[in-house]
C-alpha cells in the first residue's frame, strides 16, 4: 500500500506543482494509493518522514521524501515504464523547472494563492510568502507581476518550445518524467488561478492539453479555481 501526503488547500484543492510529479508518476506506473491531505499546519504528518515539505510517500517500508527522489524510488521499486530512461535529460528539466520556470509564475499567481490556503494556513502563509516578496501586499504584488512577467515566462518556455516543435512530448512519441515535471509547474496555475499563461497557438499550449487528457483526464478532473 502507497500512501502519498499531498498538500491541500481550502476547497480541497491540490495546487503543488511537487506533489503533482509524484501524482502524475504514480499514474504513469499504474499505481493506485491512499490519499492523506494535508494543511501547510499539518506538518507533524510528515514528521516521521523528518520532512518540512510535501509529497512524501510511503510504500510498504520505504519512506521517500522529495519528488525527485520519490521518481526515483517508483523506477527502482516498479521497473516496468521507466519514468527517467534518461536519467542526465530528466534531472536537467527538473533543475529548470525549479528554478527558473517555478519562480516566474509564483509572483503571477501569489494573492490567488494566499486568497486559497485553508483559512486555518492563512497567517502562516501570509507570514512565509510576505518575507519571500518583501510585502503583504499580495494583490499589488500580483498586478504589477503580471505586467511584464506574462510574457517573460513565455520566453523561458523556449527550451521546452524548440523540443514539442519535433515531437508530440518532452520525452519524445509518449510522456515520461520530464513531462510530468513541466506539467505538475502549469497545474500549480491551473488550481489556483484564472489567469492563462499560454497563448492557443503555442505548441506548449497544445502539449498541455495532450497531457490534460492522459489518464482519462486525471489533471482536467482536478478541482481548479
Ligand atoms: N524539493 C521538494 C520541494 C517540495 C516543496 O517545496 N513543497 C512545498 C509545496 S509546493 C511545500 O511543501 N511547502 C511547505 C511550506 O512552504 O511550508 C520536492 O521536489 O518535493
Amino acid at each position: 500500500m502507497i500512501t502519498l501526503y499531498d498538500l491541500a488547500f481550502d476547497k480541497d484543492l491540490r495546487p503543488s506543482p511537487y506533489c503533482w510529479r509524484a501524482k502524475l508518476a504514480l499514474k504513469h506506473k499504474g499505481l493506485s494509493w491512499r490519499d492523506e491531505p494535508c494543511g501547510f499546519g499539518e506538518k507533524q504528518k510528515v514528521a516521521f518522514a523528518q520532512s518540512q515539505t510535501y509529497p512524501v510517500v510511503h510504500d510498504g517500508t520505504k519512506v521517500v521524501k522529495d519528488s525527485w527522489a520519490i521518481a526515483q524510488h517508483l523506477d527502482a521499486a516498479y521497473p516496468d515504464k521507466p519514468l527517467i530512461p534518461d536519467r542526465s535529460y530528466a534531472q536537467f528539466v527538473n533543475g529548470w523547472a525549479d528554478t527558473a520556470i517555478n519562480p516566474a509564475i509564483f509572483p503571477l499567481v501569489v494573492a490567488d494563492l494566499v486568497e486559497r490556503v485553508r483559512p486555518v494556513d492563512r497567517a502562516y502563509i501570509v507570514e512565509s510568502r510576505g518575507k519571500r516578496l518583501g510585502t503583504t501586499d499580495f494583490a499589488g504584488f500580483q498586478a504589477k507581476a503580471r505586467e511584464k512577467g506574462v510574457a517573460a515566462l513565455r520566453a523561458a518556455l523556449e527550451p521546452a518550445r524548440r523540443v514539442l516543435k519535433d515531437q508530440p512530448f518532452l520525452s519524445g512519441q509518449a510522456p515520461a518524467y520530464p513531462d510530468y515535471i513541466l506539467f505538475g509547474t502549469f497545474l500549480w496555475p491551473r488550481t489556483l488561478s484564472k489567469l492563462e499563461l499560454l497563448e492557443k497557438d503555442d505548441v506548449v499550449h497544445g502539449w498541455r492539453e495532450r497531457m490534460l487528457d492522459l489518464f482519462d483526464g486525471f489533471a482536467r478532473g482536478a478541482p481548479a479555481a
